[in-house]
């Protein structure tokens, strides 16, 4: 959907509960062309940052819940040169731009983006950065809470699949507010999951200037088709609630 048509989002999109990608929304975002990895190892010399020990969400998940304090800016650094291709890289994702120990850092890069005001209703947001490597995923999962998710740099690969389909994903509780599917979408394994044969996962690759509409319990996951950057939001509405399956 083009961005001058975002008058159709809360009927055709919102009220439906499907997901879209707007197009053109970001073209006015001072963030298009200057956040660049290098930007980015140069703004955050100094800052040591927890980040998830692997590439790997399922092993995340499942296996290796831990987290590795390193300097950003080095871990950029050999993401820009591929250094840590091919090897189990850690993730500078999910990374709240506004909390206590992050705002600091984050504050010179507030006003170089701004996502459409077209949620009526919100009673809360969320911002994420993610920053992370060619082949960087995420688990299928979903969230109790709508997102828009903004390409600033690189390529991604989002799958999405409508909230019923659950029975499809083998999903679980991993936390009180998190479900994720056990199935590794990208390869997954029929002879342990032969339900997800069913599932109808829709895939789309957002280009640098692209951002995806998430609506509430759309169950999803992204993989990084390069070096990418992303800026998402998570809009809380009173009428969301939790999941429950
Ligand atoms: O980019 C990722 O790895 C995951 C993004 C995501 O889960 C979201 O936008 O809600």
């Amino acid at each position: 959907m083009d961005a001058r048509l975002l008058e159709r989002f809360w009927p055709e999109f919102y009220a439906r509960n499907i997901p879209v990608v707007v197009t053109g929304g970001m073209d006015e975002w001072a963030a298009m062309g200057m956040w660049t990895p290098s930007y980015f190892r140069d703004l955050l010399v100094g800052m040591e940052h927890p980040l998830r020990e692997t590439d790997d969400e399922i092993e995340y998940a499942f296996v290796n819940h831990t987290k590795r304090v390193m300097s950003v800016s080095d871990y950029i650094d050999a993401l820009d040169k591929e250094l840590l291709e091919g090897s189990r890289q850690p993730y500078f994702g999910n990374i709240p731009i506004a909390s206590p120990d992050t705002t600091c850092w984050f504050a010179p890069i507030r006003d170089h983006f701004a996502f459409p005001d077209v949620l009526r209703d919100r009673v809360g947001e969320e911002l994420r950065l993610w920053i992370g490597g060619r082949g960087q995923r995420s688990t299928i999962h979903n969230d109790s809470n709508h997102g828009f998710n903004a390409q600033v740099y690189g390529r991604k690969t989002f799958v999405l699949f409508p909230p019923e389909e659950h029975q499809y994903l083998y999903t679980m509780r991993i936390s009180d507010d998190t479900w994720v599917s056990q199935v590794e979408w990208a390869d997954p394994d029929l002879s342990v999951h032969p339900e997800y044969s069913k599932a109808t996962g829709m895939e789309v690759t957002l280009e640098v200037g692209e951002m995806l509409y998430i609506p509430a319990f759309w169950w999803h996951s992204a993989r990084a088709e390069s070096v990418a950057i992303n800026i998402n939001i998570w809009i809380f509405t009173p009428d969301i609630g939790k999941w429950i399956q």
